[in-house]
């Protein structure tokens, strides 16, 4: 009896873990490699129960440099990125990246410790509401209130966070519920009858659509990062060598069709290039893939496509007729969507004058900038770098004019090669994004193209740089001022530069090397190209601060509220 009794609670005492051990042992059933975080009183006891764990946890140097990394994680392998922080100031440093990840859609599992339960709703020392404060910006949100929902709600959140349309979940842990014991068995499925995304299109409207491109004479495609997020690029590819339908890209969707491909047009929007704009403008067919219309795309809304049916595919309901009136809505995954094209659309569509018209448009109006003598121009910079990784770096960047520069400069051939802050427009992004994307992708060249301003957001994950020997070439584009304010003051407010000049900058070289990361200045076109030259495959980290000439403004341009086919700086 005795010995029964023994054997009873050695078998109860295995089978026991804490809530902070449940919840690691979850997330290896997950399949999560790393975590992006910072501990804090609240998060100790998930910090201890990472403790020697097989999973990798990254110490970025603030909670903001951990959920940018762990976006770029998520950008370029396409899985969630999964951040862990402490309650209250930990929590609310995650805020501009947890709404950053929501613009976008990135999938995200962020963890953030709580104070007890006892004492939630007191003001207590570290509690923020974090709920409250992080509803709107996520796809999800849960509190646990006990141990034995861990596995069923780690289960669910990267379920939801990489399902449907990808965004983030936070998961709120109080320090009891971390704390209490509770028995570990994962959960095989979830069970969510609220939430049933639709991913299977329906085939009315696929034929509609096919009818509608058998009729069109100026048919254009809009690729979003939802063709992305699908992995649908050979079968946009496919379809459009079969259609000869012409392109045209969002920001985010650059690199969903190569940006060699004959049939790519160029990037569409505000700093887009005229002929993608007008490729729009002069439609009678736009068949948006994954693009949910952004107003920095739009232009004006009501002169946007104005002799065009609409076609949206996306697979965010929501989104559908949401700022373009849309004729033919079609619900599901990209990727899906575009098969059934590719089985119910004619083949041999050719639609000859309006792709010759439409390249006329690209001969003439290019991109444009004036190279004089030795200059250091932002364009060409972007150039070089384009060249010297023949299209196939990862580039991250920050926000400014040298974002709009890279994505105009830089012909991207695959999907997740740009991770770019588009929606929320975050400075500090480019770099901390950086870590996570060279760590997603160890082997290949990434390129952290940053301002000058941006950068002194997030320039302390120099350190976890240095740390981990990442190999990532840091270009600031220094160009002493906050560059794409000052654009709009010379443009729109009579060249009043209110705050928007920074004569007083840091001496970026020396800053990396107290970092213990090589630092080089270049202050003309020849010495950059003969320093990148040398630089870019080196296997490991170096800072490039490119003394840009100042005054460059990023051209063409949409002004705001103005169609997207009025656009300025079209020639030089
Ligand atoms: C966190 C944050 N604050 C303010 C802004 C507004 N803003 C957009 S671009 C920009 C200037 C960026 O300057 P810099 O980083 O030097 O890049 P540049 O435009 O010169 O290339 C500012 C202040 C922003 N996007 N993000």
């Amino acid at each position: 009896m005795a010995a029964n009794v023994k054997l009873e609670n050695e078998k109860e005492a295995r089978n026991k873990l804490s809530g902070a051990s449940i919840l690691i042992e979850s997330l290896k059933r997950e399949n999560v490699e790393m975590i992006f975080g910072y501990p804090g009183g609240a998060a100790l006891p998930i910090y201890d129960a990472l403790y020697g764990q097989s999973i990798k946890h990254v110490l970025t140097r603030h909670e903001q440099g951990a959920i940018h990394a762990a976006e770029g994680y998520a950008r370029v392998s396409g899985k969630p990125g999964v951040v862990l922080a402490t309650s209250g100031p930990g929590a609310t440093n995650l805020v501009t990246g947890i709404a950053d990840a929501m613009l976008d859609s990135l999938p995200l599992v962020v963890l953030t410790g709580q104070v007890g339960t006892n004492v939630i709703g007191s003001d207590a020392f570290q509690e923020t509401d974090v709920m409250s404060v992080t509803m709107p910006i996520t796809k999800h949100n849960y509190q646990v209130r006990d141990v034995k929902d861990i596995p069923r709600i780690i289960k669910e959140a990267f379920h939801i966070a990489s399902t449907g349309r990808p965004g983030p979940v936070l998961i709120d842990i109080p320090k009891d519920i971390a704390t209490s014991d509770g028995e570990f068995s994962y959960p095989d499925s979830v069970n969510l009858p609220g939430y049933q995304p639709t991913t299977t299109p329906n085939l009315l409207q696929i034929k509609k659509l096919s009818e509608a491109i058998k009729r069109a004479k100026k048919p254009v495609i809009l690729t979003g990062a939802g063709v992305i997020f699908s992995k649908a690029h050979h079968e946009l590819t496919q379809f459009v060598e079969m259609t000869n339908i012409p392109v045209v890209s969002t920001l985010l969707g650059l690199g969903a069709i190569s940006g060699n491909h004959q049939q790519f047009i160029g990037m569409a929007g505000m700093h887009g290039l005229y002929a993608a704009n007008m490729a729009i403008y002069e439609s009678d067919l736009l068949i948006n893939i994954g693009a949910r219309f952004d107003d920095r795309l739009t232009g004006n809304p009501a002169v946007f496509a104005p002799n065009a049916k609409v076609a949206h595919i996306d697979i965010d309901p929501a989104e559908i007729g949401k700022i373009v009136d849309t004729q033919i809505p079609i619900v599901g995954d990209a990727k899906e969507a575009i098969v059934a094209l590719l089985n119910e659309t004619e083949k041999g569509l050719s639609f000859t004058e309006w792709n010759s018209h439409l390249k006329n448009y690209k001969k003439e109006f290019p991109f444009w900038y004036k190279q004089e003598g030795n200059e250091l121009k932002p364009q060409k910079l972007i150039e070089m770098i384009h060249e010297l990784t023949d299209g196939e770096a990862v580039v991250t960047t920050d926000v400014g004019q040298h974002q709009m520069w890279a994505a105009q400069y830089y012909k991207f051939k695959q999907p997740n090669r740009l991770v770019t802050s588009g929606g929320l427009g975050t400075m500090g992004f480019g770099l901390p994004a950086a870590i996570g994307a060279q760590m997603a992708e160890p082997n290949r060249t990434c390129v952290s193209i940053v301002g000058d301003a941006g950068f002194q957001m997030t320039n302390q994950e120099l350190c976890l740089i240095e740390e981990l020997n990442l190999p990532i070439k840091i270009v600031i584009v220094n160009n002493y001022s906050l560059g794409m304010v000052r654009q709009w003051q010379e443009l729109f407010y009579e060249e009043r530069y209110s705050e928007s000049l920074m004569p007083h900058q840091p001496d970026f070289v020396k800053l990396a090397e107290a970092y213990g990361i090589q630092g080089v200045r270049v202050e003309s076109l020849s010495e950059a190209e003969s320093v990148l030259k040398n630089v870019i495959d080196l296997d490991r980290p170096l800072l490039i601060d490119c003394r840009v000439t100042p005054d460059e403004n990023v051209y063409p341009m949409v002004p705001t509220g103005k169609g997207s086919h009025e656009m300025i700086g079209v020639r030089p």
